[in-house]
Formats: structure tokens, sequence, C-alpha cells
């Protein structure tokens, strides 16, 4: 049975799924939804196993996916977009709150209830031929303090799976809302109706796009994209931006973050959160494989940490999502062999290359490129093609429970104690190796204005360097500066405990002379961890710079590494002149954002340019 009925406290599929709600407000949102998108029926997502193959089947029927080699890549599918909807559209992503000043200036704000009224024209009769999905999903395991609930209406099976694997998804949710939960609202179209005997195409999506965001009320309203962050709304749009809204409301931290426990050989252990803008490095460093021997990584998150500090005072974390939506191309048995291992099966591909026997490739997967490929638009490829084969934002989407290092606390609801706080960007020049920050103020300056040179996982120019604070510059709900003062005030709570995790920023992606990365990073960055860990026992000094304390050369251990001393020195130098005119750079974004900039990071830029003389 199908229905749109709202009296109805039970709504079945036709699948046999059938799902019970008695929350009446969202049998009623479910209801006026369906009124106003017009969807032939209405599906509400149980999260089952079944479920997810009845919607995988449907997907390789209309070729949304194509199936990969059972032998190879058991359970996996490719899927190709849109060549118009390959990453997230910033330009096209909204803050709606009732005023300007609390979107900030690094936010596209507009006006909510103009908002309204061009959503719902847009959203009027959007699902027409079309099934409309409810998604129940959690953000973050069962019964933790930072938990939250949301439902995510599409008309895109490709999102359902997707939030299946991202998020705990269906039964699971429902329960948690039926003990009185309340729910973050997040309607998705792709903005593709489908007149009577039309035929659907593989990758349905609009050219108009809207991913518009109400932080007062809670709401996500997105139109026109099917690709990651635009149309997965439990991720960036829930988990970062309304979840940071509802973090400054309630005294705890949304970041775009990466979450490891390592443990030392001698067992000293230690839990780091890292936030670094997208396509550079998270997933990399939370599957670390170290090569300085007897090190481990275990992995609790690639992409989003939520922490709050608890009864003792601590901060603790956790990661909120319950899969990876990684970028693929660069990812190698060389630079990232867990995730190798994690891809081994069920996984979708999305706009990766093809192999002639049915399995994927991707620029850097292996050294020598195939001889002939399908590349992510369907057309036949070879190396002399001249065009990449892979889109370089195409990503795979799998569970972290697949991942050989996951470490089992990566459900756990208390989450774990946060030693360190990483910060670091892409940068060619300027920015050395590592620096510990002074202080936690210092270190809220490193976060507020590190900076990242554009990669292909945003628009915009590539390689151009942006200020991009905390690594959340697309994600904050609201205005930066009230972030920056966010962050200082969790810096005085901790206070009360006196336990602060020690802030630092890192640069992986210098480059010497020659334009050559100066640093092997990935498994190698290691050594930079090792330092910290020293830093964090007390075990080692530094050199003081204006960018915080250096690790002096002979402490940073290098064995076994092919690196003369002029490349050694060369990724741990700092050159005042640059700073400074790098700190002189920064007080441009400073003085946009203007009065909500608190003057603990006016007084650190001062105190960074005084250091530089
Ligand atoms: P989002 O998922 O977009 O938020 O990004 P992410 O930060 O998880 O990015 P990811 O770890 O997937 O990094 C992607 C790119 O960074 C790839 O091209 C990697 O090869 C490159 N990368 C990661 N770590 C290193 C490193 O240590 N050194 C160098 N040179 N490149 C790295
Ligand atoms: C990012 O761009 O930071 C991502 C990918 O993690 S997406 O989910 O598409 O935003
Ligand atoms: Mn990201």
């Amino acid at each position: 049975m199908t229905t749109t009925s709202n009296d109805s406290l039970t709504i079945a599929d036709g699948h046999a799924h059938v799902v019970a709600t008695t929350r009446k407000d969202l049998l009623d949102w479910v209801a006026e939804i369906a009124r106003l998108t017009k969807p032939m029926n209405i599906q509400w997502c149980d999260g089952s196993l079944s479920e997810r193959q009845d919607l995988i089947a449907l997907m390789v029927e209309s070729e949304t996916l194509i199936p990969l080699n059972g032998e190879l890549r058991p359970n996996s599918f490719l899927a190709r977009s849109n060549p118009d909807d390959v990453a997230r559209v910033e330009g096209r992503t909204f803050i709606c709150s009732e005023s300007e000043k609390d979107a900030g200036p690094t936010n596209n704000w507009h006006d909510p209830d103009d908002m309204r009224s061009t959503l719902s024209g847009l959203f009027t009769e959007s699902m027409r031929g079309r099934t409309m999905y409810v998604i129940p999903f959690l953000m973050g395991p069962v019964g933790s303090p930072v938990t939250r609930v949301g439902v995510e209406i599409t008309d895109s099976p490709y999102v359902v799976v997707s939030m299946g694997t991202m998020t705990r998804m269906g039964r699971i949710a429902l329960d948690v809302i039926e003990s009185g939960a309340d729910w973050v609202k997040a309607v998705h179209s792709v903005g593709a109706p489908l007149e009577a005997g039309e035929a659907d195409v593989a990758w349905p999506c609009n050219s108009t796009k809207y991913i518009s965001h109400f932080p007062e009320s809670r709401e996500i309203w997105s139109f026109g994209s099917a690709y990651g962050g635009n149309a997965l709304l439990g991720k960036k749009s829930f988990a970062l931006r309304i979840a940071s809204a509802m973090a400054r409301d309630e005294g705890w931290l949304a970041e775009h973050m990466m979450l490891v426990r390592i443990t030392s050989p001698e067992g000293q252990v230690a839990h780091i959160a890292a936030a670094f803008p997208s396509a550079c490095g998270k997933t990399n460093f939370a599957m670390m494989q170290p090569t300085l021997p007897g090190w481990t990584v275990e992995t609790l998150g690639d992409d989003i940490v939520w922490m709050w500090i608890d009864e003792n005072g601590l901060l603790r974390a956790l990661n909120p999502e319950a899969g990876f939506f990684g970028v693929a191309p660069g990812t190698s048995e060389a630079t990232n062999p867990v995730a190798i291992q994690t891809l081994w099966g069920n996984t979708i591909f999305t706009n990766v290359a093809l192999t002639d026997n049915g399995d994927v490739w991707w620029e850097g997967l292996t050294k020598e490129k195939p001889a002939h490929l399908t590349d992510w638009t369907g057309k036949s490829w070879s190396p002399e093609s001249g065009t990449p084969a892979a889109h370089p934002n195409s990503r795979f989407t799998v569970a972290i429970d697949q991942c050989p290092t996951a470490a089992p606390e990566w459900s756990d609801p208390r989450g774990v104690v946060v030693d360190a706080i990483i910060f670091g960007g892409r940068r060619s020049h300027t920015m050395p190796l590592v620096t510990e920050a002074r202080s936690w103020a210092h270190g809220v300056y490193l976060g507020a204005t590190m900076a990242s040179e554009r990669t292909a996982a945003a628009e915009g120019t590539l390689g151009e360097l942006r200020r991009d604070p905390f690594a959340m510059a697309p994600f904050t709900g609201y205005n930066v500066g009230d972030h920056w003062a966010h962050w200082l005030s969790i810096g005085e709570r901790l206070r009360v405990s006196g336990r602060f995790p020690r802030i630092f920023h890192v640069n992986w992606f210098r480059r010497g002379d020659d334009g050559q990365f100066l640093w092997p990073g990935f498994g190698d960055n290691i050594r930079v961890v090792k330092w910290m860990m020293e830093r964090l026992q007390g075990t080692v000094g530094g050199v003081v710079s204006p960018v915080g304390t250096l690790p002096k050369l002979g402490d940073l251990d290098l064995h076994g590494l092919d690196m003369d001393v002029a490349d050694a020195n060369a990724i741990l130098s700092v050159d005042g002149a640059d700073i400074e005119s790098d700190a002189v750079d920064a007080q441009t974004l400073l003085t946009t954002i203007g009065a909500t900039v608190p003057d603990e990071v006016w007084s650190e830029n001062a105190e960074t340019i005084e250091l530089c003389s």
C-alpha cells in the first residue's frame, strides 16, 4: 500500500517495509511536502538491507548505477553524474538567517522570507513522476549527548542509498524520534519532474541550484543537485552548517575535522582532531599507515567531528557520520593502502573511470595508466586523450566499519578525550611543516587565519590561495567572527579542568625552488605526530618563531628518510618577512569580518607581526 494520507499512522511502500510513527509533527510535515512536490508515491525508508538492494536494483535498471565486476569489486557500483553536477556549489549555498549580520560576510546570506518564496516556487510539483523517499537519520550514535536527529525527504534513490552508508538511517532513527527527540527538517529534490511516459536520465538534476539553510528554524532545502554535500543533507548541511549554529547556542563545537587515535611504540596514546580544507588530507591522515616502526593510527572519523566539554571539564569528540565520502584521485597502495583495503567491495564510486574488465581507476591509483578506459563522462579514453579519466573530485562512498583500521570506539557514544587539535592548509610557501601554538588564543588565531590553495572539491580558480578559517569557510552556519569567539569561550571553559588540548599547525604541501613537495607526506606524517606526542609529554623543546614553536631539526625523526639537510632545513624555516606579509594579508579578512572579530584575534595578529621584526 502506498499512501500520502496523514491520518494513517502506518505508511507502507509496496515493498513490505512498513514504518510506523505516532509523531504527528512528522506525519504532517511529510504530507505537507508531498502536497507541495506532488510525488508519484511515498516510501518511508527503514534502513534495511532488502530496501537497499531494491533501490540498487532500481538504479541499475535506470542506469544510474553501473554494476562493477563482481569478482574484482563485489557488490560495488559506478555512478556517472551530469558533468554540470560534480562538486559542492558554494556560490549557490545560502545561509538564510533572519539578520544578515548573523550569516556574516563569508556566507551568502539571503532573506529567509524571500528564499522561502523562491523555494516554494521551485519545489512546486518538483517530484512529479518520482518516488518521494522519507529518510529518518541520526548524526552520532544512539545515546551520546551530542547525537542529533534529522529527516531528509528526497526524490533521489542515489541519495537514499548514500545516506544509508553515511548515516545511521531508518528504523534506528525513527525509534529516537518516537521517543520524543527533536528532529531537523531537510528537503531535497533533484528538480527534474517526469511527465507521464517520459524516460528518465541516469543522473537527473537541474541547472538551477539552491542549497539553502535556515539556522533559526533548523531547516535545510536543497534543489537541483544530487552530488555529495549538496544532496546528502546529513553531512555538510546538517552536521556542519545547522549543527554549528546549534553548537554555538548549546556550547559545543561542530567542525570540519578528522579524528584518530595514535599509539606510540611505548604505549603512549593520544586522540588527535585535525581540520584541513576539502581535499587537503583529512582522509589520508585518518587512515595513515605510519612509516616509523611500532606506531599505530586508528581511524575514528575523516570529515566531521563534534566536540563537547564533559562533566569533568574534558573536551570530548566523536564523528557523527557512519561512512566515508572520500576523494578518489591520488588514493593508491602507496599513499593510502588502508583506503584501498576499505574499498574492496560494497562501495559506490562516483565519477571515476571504468576499466575494460569492469573495475575502477583514477589518476594516481597506479603508476602506469591503463591503455584503455571509459572516462567519467562515459567516453572511450586512452593516455593520449589528454583529459583526466576520473573527475578530480570523483569520490567513493563506503561504510566506516569496512575500514581495517577503524577503532571500535568510532561509534562509542562517550566519544574520546581530545589531546591535540591540528589546523593545516595546502600552502606552497610561507608556512613551515609544523608549529605549536603559543596558547589557546594563538591556536584560535592560527585556525582563524589559516589559508589553503583551492582544490577541485569546490568551485573557484584551482591553486588560488584563500583564507579558510578553521577549514569551515563553506560550512559555518553563522557569523565567522562569532565562530572564533565561540572557540575562545570553549577555551575559557576548559580553564576549569586546565586540560587543554594542545594546538598545532601543519603544512604537508610546502614546495621547494624546483616546485616539488619538500615533505614526503602520507605515512611519513607520523614523524610530525611523533614530535607532537613528545611535546604533549614535555620531553622535547622547540624553537620560538612568529607562528609558534618549531621543532629543532634534530628533534624531528628523519631516520630512514631520503631527505637532504637543505630540504629538511627549508621545510622547518620561517621567514620573518613572509610571515609578516601573510599576517598583514590576514588583516584584510579581519577587516572584512569587522565588529565580530574578537579582540584576542587582533592582538594575536599584532603579536605575530611584532615577533617578525
Ligand atoms: P574532503 O573529503 O574534501 O573534506 O577532503 P579530505 O581532507 O579528506 O581530503 P583527502 O584526505 O582525500 O586528500 C585528498 C588529496 O590530498 C589527495 O590528492 C591526496 O593525495 C592529497 N594528500 C593527502 N595527504 C597528503 C600528504 O601528506 N602530502 C601530499 N603531498 N598530498 C597529500
Ligand atoms: C568536502 O568538500 O569537504 C567534502 C565533500 O567532504 S562533500 O561532501 O561533497 O562536500
Ligand atoms: Mn569535507
